[in-house]
């Protein structure tokens, strides 16, 4: 099952005017009569509206009445009342994707794909970096977005950095909780792994065409399940769902509160000032003023982690030297002093 943001028209029409409507009964001749389609048609969308979730209570010679929303991240839900610019103007929704990823690479060059999401309950091949394994059971947030930024190719390493924060602010400002960052690009709570980012940049001539960033939210999913299926694979370190802590807001207001945040976070990277997203960064962060093992291509490195760098690179202190460090999985192996 397939859906955009941009077909449907009619379903949308009837959806819209029962949601602005619910606390009234609307028969299928109001319905008919005002938004100028058949009866016919009219009961065809309700029956698929019906299927995709929402519950429409139904009584004789009254007619129809909008009881409770979805649970599906539909485009449509999430366009609706959208505060951004271009972010999730254009919306792809998936029933089951190989990889939402591997989808938003097939559309990336088209022009018109600046700010589209694509998104999936659950994916068949969902990956982490290296060509890892992500796990993405229904109950879950898989979506990728594309965008074609201004900023140079030195900033690619803030970018998932900066996406990180902007997920953790969205977390805070709509279910409450408060999660930390884990260098480079980790969102945890008390230590276990909420969501993960990963970026497929396109660059031609040094310039950046493209950037894919592909964000995982274990919003609502078994942890026991994915964890069984995920020791010994790199950098496991356990698994929370939000679902955990905050079970009565809706998966949509997250989506939408984190385009924003991110739409903002892309703002600032476009007119170069990084200032405030390294300072926020920082203070969410469990990486900085920790000992710790990074791995890297070239190794281990054991250090202590003193800040991430304008590019957002990390700087480790290993023998009283400083090191950079572009990318890598960390252990925290204990707190050293801030
Ligand atoms: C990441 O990689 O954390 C990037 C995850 C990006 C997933 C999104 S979902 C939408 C989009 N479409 C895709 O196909 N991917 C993106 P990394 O830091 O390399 O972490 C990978 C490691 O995390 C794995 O080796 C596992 O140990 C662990 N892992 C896998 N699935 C997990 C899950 N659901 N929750 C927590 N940890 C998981």
């Amino acid at each position: 099952m397939i859906y955009s943001s941009y077909d449907n028209p009619g379903l949308v029409k009837v959806l819209s005017f029962l949601k602005s409507h619910n606390t009234e009964y609307l028969s299928g001749q109001d319905l008919s009569d005002v938004l100028k389609i058949s009866r016919v048609a009219v009961w065809k969308h309700i029956k698929k509206i019906r299927e995709l979730g929402y519950k429409i209570e139904s009584k004789q010679k009254l007619g129809y009445r909008l009881e409770s929303n979805t649970d599906m991240l539909l485009p449509w839900e999430i366009t609706s009342g959208l505060k951004t610019k271009i972010f999730g103007k254009r919306v792809y929704y998936f029933d089951s994707i190989d990889s939402t990823q591997n989808h938003a690479m097939k559309i990336a060059s088209d022009d018109a794909s600046n700010g589209t999401v694509i998104i999936a309950e659950k994916q068949t091949s969902g990956k982490g970096r290296l060509g890892r394994k992500w796990i993405s059971p229904k109950g879950g947030i898989w979506l990728s977005i594309i965008l074609h930024p201004k900023f140079d190719i030195s900033v690619i390493t803030l970018f998932p950095i900066a996406s990180a924060l902007a997920l953790s602010n969205a977390i805070e400002k709509t279910l409450g909780i408060k999660s930390e960052l884990k260098w480079p690009n980790d969102i945890t709570i008390k230590g276990k792994k909420v969501a993960g980012m990963l970026v497929d940049a396109s660059i031609e001539s040094n310039k950046i065409e493209n950037l894919i960033l592909g964000v995982g939210i274990n919003f609502n999913v078994d942890i026991k399940q994915i964890e069984k299926s995920l020791k010994y694979t790199p950098n496991f370190y356990g698994v929370v769902s939000l679902s955990e802590q905050n079970k009565t807001v809706k998966s949509i207001l997250l989506v939408q509160s984190f385009l924003m945040e991110l739409e903002q976070m892309y703002d600032l990277l476009n007119i170069g000032d990084t200032k405030k997203i390294i300072r926020d960064w920082t203070r969410k962060s469990s990486t900085i003023g920790q000992n710790i093992e990074l791995s890297t291509e070239d190794g281990k490195i054991r250090g202590k982690a003193i800040k991430i760098d304008d590019d957002g690179a990390l700087v480790i202190s290993e023998n009283k030297k400083n090191i950079r460090i572009t990318s890598g999985d960390i252990t925290h192996i204990s707190k050293g002093r801030k």
